[in-house]
């Protein structure tokens, strides 16, 4: 799907440089449609072209097909690279920063002639770009802080997308080298489920004979910028995808638990450990634990033992923070965490009735396959109008797809009917009680006005005895939009009181780790969802899982934990809170 992405982007790219150089605007807008079907499509483009999926899809023509083609024989597309050399590079990439965009740079270009980054920075700081006609310092304000967060958004990559790129070498790793290879895992924040990460960590046991191999292989990775380090312990790429810098470190079998430990972080954690095993007489690194006086070397073949020897339980690698882990688990006294097989359910998902790309169908099935036990459709309602957005009339046609798919897969999974309803300006919702009652559950989001403090908006959805949950509560998405201002307080007690839950959703990373770990001290219930537009992004409740045990949450936190019973019943209960009829 990797390569689906990539000629999404380059479609998007040709969109932008017409854009700025004032082409046909039914043009740009055929390039900006391809690239999101691409983006979605629920297989990888060479077998939709094999199968003849993609000449069943509306809006690839001929020509489109041809760029494609070509691409997948060249890796590039000719009127792509034709493209490019019209545009400054540095604006190109530039083009990329939320809030600026390609007409935004063409009107400094052709009026301040800007072709360089540091001149663009230098006019919105002197004040030039906000005497133009149609800026202003408001709109100059903005795009400064667009910058600020692209720039942020460069160093650290979000973990939804930074987990599948990491596993991936590992992947390529064991096809190539794995009869070498005893222990294989990715290190690092990746392991910690950290909300960003910087850079990968890959960590391998394997006999010393056998480091080379690997070496020279992990170096060989296809991708690559560059090989910045090839050791024999130690070797560094550069990959190609969000220019990462990717280490492998190769470690004797007998040290691998404390090289997973060292290499895992974080480095507070490490630095406290540090400091307790010498306390006891003992010191620690990345070849084992070792008593101080007679040398001996007491653990390292497995992490558990380096945690036990130190007279610990074992700290999950999501927790360590030095956030109060240590001290607990020095007195046993840790929660139990919530497992990644736990999740029995996903709540949140769109199909192609808004603005998904595949079928309710093929939601179900995808569902199956995940070994779900239910599943909840959850498109969009009419406001919504990008989203294409359900009527009361089209989400009850739904319905009738709905019954008709119970009656094919119901002894596999449960479909529930949902929503995921517009939380209007006032805060009022956007489908009126009489529809709202009739869904299985219902999940209320904002998608407007992320400039204002929504607190009261989202006060005001929850006090809806028919919604269950509030759907990515900041309206956050990592490196395009900060949360709003949120009084989370407030939130919490709101929905505490009310009986509504806060979603964790996996691909936004909204909540975040911090936010979950308030939530659970307060005892609000959670619900991890993937938000998912197409069967290919399923899979990303583990990282809304990762989240929540990075956030402290035990199974009991989250609802969709629980059997179908149980979510219906917290339906249920809301409504009796209310003394409404359900
Ligand atoms: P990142 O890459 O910024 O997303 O975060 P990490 O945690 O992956 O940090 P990184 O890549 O610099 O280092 C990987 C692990 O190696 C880190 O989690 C703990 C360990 N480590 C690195 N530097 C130190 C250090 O100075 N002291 C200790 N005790 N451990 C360190
Ligand atoms: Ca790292
Ligand atoms: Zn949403």
């Amino acid at each position: 799907m990797e390569r689906n992405k990539k000629l999404a982007q380059i479609f998007d790219k040709m969109a932008d440089i017409l854009e700025f150089l004032g082409d046909n605007p039914f043009r740009i807008r055929t390039y900006r449609r391809v690239a999101k079907i691409l983006e979605n499509l629920p297989m990888d483009i060479e077998e939709a072209i094999q199968t003849g999926y993609i000449k069943k899809v509306k809006g690839i023509g001929s020509s489109t097909l041809e760029k494609i083609q070509e691409f997948l024989k060249t890796g590039t597309i000719s009127k792509y690279e034709e493209l490019r050399k019209k545009v400054p590079e540095e604006l190109l990439e530039l083009m990329d920063i939320p809030g600026v965009g390609p007409k935004t740079l063409k009107t400094v270009y052709e009026k301040l002639n800007i072709r360089t980054k540091e001149e663009f920075l230098k006019a919105l700081k002197d004040g030039s770009i906000a005497s133009l006609p149609g800026f202003g310092v408001k709109k100059v304000e903005k795009i400064l802080k667009g910058i600020e967060l692209w720039q942020k958004a460069q160093e650290r990559i979000p973990l939804v997308v930074a987990y599948p790129l990491a596993w991936k070498v590992v992947e390529y790793l064991k096809t190539t080298v794995g009869k070498y290879i005893e222990n294989i895992t990715v290190a690092g924040s990746t392991r910690r489920m950290k909300e960003t990460v910087r850079d990968f960590d890959i960590l391998v046991s394997a006999k010393r004979e056998n480091w080379k191999k690997i070496h020279d292989a992990f170096v060989q990775y296809p991708d690559i910028e560059d090989v910045q380090l090839h050791g024999e312990t130690k070797s560094t790429i550069l990959l190609a995808d969000y220019h990462r810098q990717c280490d492998l470190r190769t470690v004797e079998p007998e040290s691998w638990g404390a090289a997973l430990q060292y290499f895992t972080g974080s480095k507070h954690h490490n630095i406290k450990l540090r400091e307790i095993a010498k306390e006891k007489g003992l010191k620690i690194n990345e070849y084992g634990v070792f008593e101080v006086e007679s040398g001996k070397k007491i653990a390292g073949k497995t992490e558990e033992e380096v945690y036990a020897v130190l007279g610990m339980q074992y700290i999950p690698p999501e927790i360590r923070e030095n956030t109060g882990e240590i001290e607990l688990a020095l007195k046993h006294a840790l929660p139990t965490l919530v497992q990644y097989d736990q999740l029995r359910g996903d709540l949140h998902m769109h199909s192609n009735w808004s603005d998904g790309t595949n079928t309710i169908e093929e939601m179900v099935k995808a569902c199956i396959a995940m070994g779900y036990e239910y599943m909840a459709i959850s498109d969009h309602s009419q406001s919504a109008r990008v989203a294409n957005g359900l009527t009361p009339e089209r989400f009850f046609e739904q319905k009738k797809e709905i019954e008709r798919l119970r009656k094919l897969y119901g002894d596999k999974i449960h479909i529930l009917w949902s929503a995921e309803v517009d939380i209007l300006p006032d805060g009022s919702l956007d489908l009126p009680d009489e529809v709202l009652k009739e869904f299985d559950i219902v999940t209320a989001s904002i998608h407007s006005r992320f400039n204002q403090d929504n607190t009261q908006r989202i006060i005001k959805a929850m006090e809806n005895p028919y919604v269950n949950v509030i759907g990515h509560p900041f309206g956050k998405q990592y490196g395009y939009r900060e949360g709003y201002p949120l009084d989370f307080e407030k939130v919490l007690q709101k929905a505490k009181e009310t009986q509504t839950a806060l979603e964790i959703n996996s691909q936004r990373e909204d909540l975040d780790s911090h936010h979950i770990r308030q939530a659970v001290q307060e005892g609000v219930m959670l619900v991890v969802n993937s938000d998912a537009h197409s069967v290919g992004q399923l899979w990303t409740t583990k990282i809304g899982l990762g989240l929540a045990r990075r956030g402290w949450a035990k199974a009991e936190d989250i609802l969709n934990t629980r059997p179908v019973e149980g979510v219906l019943e917290f339906v249920n209960q809301k409504r009796k809170l209310f003394k409404v009829s359900s």
